[in-house]
This record gives structure tokens, sequence and C-alpha cells, in this order.
């Protein structure tokens, strides 16, 4: 049998993580959070795409992959187009898999215009405020549910 699949996706500005505003987003580095979700994903047998874009479609190119290369299941930090973005919305309602949405900070903490997200209305699960040990949150549930 094929090994499970696992998407990861990183929006805009996250290539950014550790580099700078280390007091909203901490210290480590986005190849950081990528590597250690990596090492989780091959200790459990599961193959895991990692992708970062500051460009809205490639990263539904990148969910359309996901639905049609039987990724079971995304997590995604869609950074400010967790806000804004209905084309992710759509692209995410046509991904059967789980849906697993992540923001390093707590968005309800912060400005009013964070506290909406289009995304959590397909999400099965929400993560906020976990600093970036919630991409390995995401991924325990992930592997623990088997998808
Ligand atoms: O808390 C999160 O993970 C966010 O998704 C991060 C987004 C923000 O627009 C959301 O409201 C909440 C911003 C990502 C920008 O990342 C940076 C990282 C380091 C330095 C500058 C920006």
């Amino acid at each position: 049998m094929s090994q499970p699949k696992v998407t990861v996706l990183h929006g805009p500005n996250l290539n950014l993580l550790g580099v700078r505003q280390p007091d909203v987003y901490g210290y480590e580095t986005l190849d950081d959070v990528n590597n250690a979700l990596r090492e989780k994903a091959l200790m459990a047998g599961w193959a895991i795409n990692c992708f970062q874009s500051n460009h809205e479609g490639e990263l539904i190119d990148t969910i359309h992959a996901a639905r049609l290369d039987g990724t079971l299941a995304i997590i995604i930090n869609p950074a400010a187009y967790t806000h804004t973005s209905v084309a992710i919305l759509d692209a995410l309602n046509a991904f059967e898999g789980k849906v697993i949405e992540v923001h390093i900070s707590n968005v309800h903490k912060r400005e009013s215009f964070r506290h909406h997200s289009y995304v959590s209305l397909r999400a099965d699960g929400v993560i906020a405020g976990l600093g970036t040990q919630g991409y390995q949150v995401a991924l325990d549930a992930i592997i623990e549910s088997d998808g």
C-alpha cells in the first residue's frame, strides 16, 4: 500500500518566520518548522509536502494538486489570506480530505479584522496561539486519526 500523504501550506510572509517580529511569531524559522514536521511524518510513515507561497494562486494550485494525488489531509496557515480569500475557501471545499487551519498567534487576541476566517468555514479543526507548536499538534492529530 502507498504511504498516506499530508500537505502543509504556509501563506504570504511566513517565509519571514524567525527573521522578523519574533515577539509575535517566535524565533523558529520556516525551515525549522518544516524540518520538524518532516521528521514527525517520516517516523509515522507518512509522506509530506511542505509549501510556502506569497501568491494566492500558487496556494490554490497546490490545494488542487493535493485533491488529485490522494493526499489525505491539509494543514494550512493561510496567513493574511485567512481573512480575505474566498478563492482559497472554494479550493478547500473541493478537497475531500481533512483540513486543519493553524495560526501561530492567537488571532482572537489581535485586531478585529483577524477574528474572521473564511478558511474556518471549511476547516475540521482550528489551532491558534500555540506558536509554531500548533503545526506539530495538527500533524499529531492527523497521524493519530489516520488522516
Ligand atoms: O498567526 C498567524 O499564524 C497568522 O496566520 C499570521 C499572518 C497574519 O496575517 C494572520 O492574521 C495570523 C501573518 C504572517 C506573517 O508572518 C510573518 C512572520 C514573521 C515576520 C513577519 C511576518
